[in-house]
């Protein structure tokens, strides 16, 4: 059968394909929510976000077009029931796709940037690594429901890795806290810590700004996304919604600042669950950013 399907009606709006070497932007799903403490769904997001990518033209919301811009799927890491063989294939899986210039990852549940992040360490290499985690919570416990790799244990371990020191770790739109988060970053001094609060009080540009500045001497910068970062009203799809988060908006600003000033080489979205979602929304938030970084990327 011929198919007649145009490119910007295909899996990534006709982005993917061609030559692999070339593709500025890996993709790899990790559809894992093995890491959550209350509600799950998270391990449908990447499968549910390529599905809506047909829908979505290749064009910036200011109408630049990028349907030149590369991208390589590599599809899901398939899970297993042994979590640390899963990490170790997410941690290898990774990778390749972190040999594009840019690699997107598609959460799961926050507990997959724990390998993720540990493989951006051994690609890149070195010191000088960035993170930028926007986030609801700061994912700073040592051990949380008995497990070390709890998704409210992410940053801590991210913190664990060769690389990354406190100053270059970077925390916006916080707003729910454990006593044990709180001491550990009144222990640990250097850390950028932007909660929710102050983006409202200051504005998004000004915390803009303030990041960029404290990340400015990065070599290279990984961002995590979590999208209960945003306010529920923005993102009901989620296993811990938080209210009063940041509008998508917020966000967009924030990473346009971002890519524009800092070596951003890897991102990661997390945490988007579709069964619990209403309409889509928090996928097409999801898919807003990504689209919008497409953008950015292809200049
Ligand atoms: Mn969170």
């Amino acid at each position: 059968m011929i198919d007649h399907t145009p490119p910007h009606r295909r899996v990534w709006s006709g982005l993917a394909g061609g030559d692999a070497q070339s593709a500025q932007v890996g993709i790899l799903g990790v559809p894992f929510d093995g890491g959550t403490s209350f509600r799950k769904g998270a391990a449908f997001a990447p499968a549910r976000l390529r599905e809506i990518t047909p829908h979505i033209a290749p064009i910036s919301e200011e109408g630049r077009r990028f349907d030149a811009l590369r991208v390589m799927d590599y599809g899901d890491v398939l899970v297993d029931l042994d979590w640390l063989r899963y990490f170790t294939a997410v941690r290898s899986r990774a990778g390749a796709v972190l040999k594009h210039p840019f690699a997107l990852f598609l959460g799961g549940d926050h507990s997959v940037t724990i390998p993720l992040f540990q493989a951006f360490s051994q690609v890149k290499g070195g010191s000088g690594l960035g993170v930028l985690h926007i986030d609801a919570h700061a994912d700073l416990m040592d051990t949380f429901e008995g497990h070390r790799w709890s998704h409210a244990c992410t940053a801590r371990r991210v913190l664990e890795y060769p690389g990354v020191s406190p100053e270059h770790m970077v925390f916006v739109g916080l707003r729910s806290w454990l006593p044990q988060e709180l001491e550990y970053l009144s222990e640990h001094h250097g850390i950028g810590v932007h909660r929710a609060i102050d983006v409202y009080r200051s504005g998004i540009q000004a915390v803009a700004e303030a990041v960029a500045g404290q990340l400015a001497d990065v070599k290279a910068l990984y961002v995590t996304l979590d999208i209960d970062v945003l306010d529920p009203a923005h993102a009901p799809g989620t296993g811990t919604p938080e209210a009063a988060g940041l509008t998508t908006r917020d966000v967009l600003e924030l990473l346009r600042v971002v890519f524009e000033r800092l070596p951003v080489q890897a991102m990661d979205i997390v945490e988007v669950s579709p069964p619990l979602d209403s309409s889509d929304i928090t996928s097409l938030a999801a898919l807003k950013v990504i689209y919008e970084v497409f953008g950015w990327l292809h200049g």
